[in-house]
């Protein structure tokens, strides 16, 4: 591999993934409480309206995991060492893996891992004029249905992922130590795992984050619906329904909801799906963690907190798991 190449690993191929939408999509309506994985919101629309989330006022988690790596970057990588090869499933944009590339001494290879491709592919071009002399391996692929780290060129001394934006609280917890185990086994002995996980707050910090003044989760949201229309030849109202998030106590986690602003239909793939006024599809789980809950779901995941750096407010949280 050349370092700079513009190479695309495909772990699948896009006919399977239009399927694999499809599927999730009429297995979801047809449960008692709708829902539709939150997977789904980032085609390259989907993409762009999360970088403009990120930038939002009210949604505090991108620029205060971008302040703990500013001031503890350095720290993490002292911890991580040298001739790493850092993984990120899920990368978005190219500025936090910057910040933690930057620190590292001698770092090997930079290997994104992203469903959405044109999207990833444009983050990597200044992030190749940063860092010239590491190799940058893009892998596109959906990250939960598992994949392979590349082979690179240069000697190794570390494998580490780097899931940074509390993506992992996307998850349930079951799965989300489920998830963290399969990264444990594809960094193997010896690697390690800088995760951004969000912490518990005040319930209208939360909300104000998921329901922003200016209306742009709500068209992330609703984008969700747009896609099914254009990938899946759904025949639906995306209009017809309206966003809303709430803070789910009991549960630990903030939901988004499509609610169904009158009676209508959704037809897609043949079925019909019909919703009453209120009725609703949940789009994402967003679980918050206490520091206890956090070494819980570690030791579920056969890995240990080595380390955990907080902003000024405790609000957001990295965490170093190893082994
Ligand atoms: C990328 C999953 C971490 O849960 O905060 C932002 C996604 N959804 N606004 C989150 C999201 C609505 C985000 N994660």
């Amino acid at each position: 591999m050349t370092p700079g190449a513009n190479h695309l690993a495909h772990d699948h191929r896009s006919d399977d993934a239009a399927g694999e939408f499809m599927a999730d999509v009429l297995a979801g309506l047809a449960q008692p409480q709708p829902l539709i994985p939150p997977k789904y919101f980032y085609d390259d629309t989907g993409s762009r309206l999360f970088d403009r989330i990120c930038e939002l006022p009210e949604y505090y988690p991108t620029r205060t995991e971008m302040q703990i790596l500013e001031q503890s970057a350095g720290d993490i990588g002292k911890r991580l060492g040298e001739r790493i090869v850092l993984v990120e499933p899920g990368s978005g944009s190219s500025a936090k893996v910057s910040l933690l590339l930057k620190s590292l001494h001698h770092p090997v290879a930079y290997v994104p891992v992203e469903i959405s491709g044109e999207h990833m592919l444009s983050s990597l071009t200044p992030l190749r004029q940063q860092f010239p002399n590491v190799e940058i391996i893009p892998v596109c692929a959906d990250f939960t249905a598992g994949f392979t780290i590349p082979a690179v060129g240069a000697p190794v001394a570390r494998r580490a992922i780097f899931f940074p934006g509390s993506t992992i609280g996307n998850f349930p917890p079951e799965d989300a130590a489920a998830l963290l185990a399969q990264f444990r086994k594809l960094v193997g002995a010896g690697g390690a795992i800088v995760l951004g996980v969000d912490l518990h707050k005040d319930a209208g910090v939360l909300e104000a984050a998921y329901n922003d003044a200016a209306g742009v989760t709500a068209a992330f949201n609703r984008n969700l619906l747009t896609r099914m229309q254009q990938e899946l030849g759904a025949v639906l109202d995306a209009d017809g329904f309206g966003h809303r998030a709430v803070w789910n106590a009991p549960e630990s986690r903030i939901e988004m909801h499509l609610v169904s602003r009158h009676r209508q239909s959704i037809e897609v793939g043949g079925s019909t799906f019909w919703f009453e006024a209120d009725d609703f599809i949940i789009t994402e789980f967003s679980y918050k963690y206490s520091q206890s809950g956090i070494d819980a779901l570690a030791a579920e995941a056969g890995l240990r907190v080595g380390a955990t750096w907080l902003d000024t407010h405790g609000w957001f949280s990295i965490q170093y798991l190893e082994a």
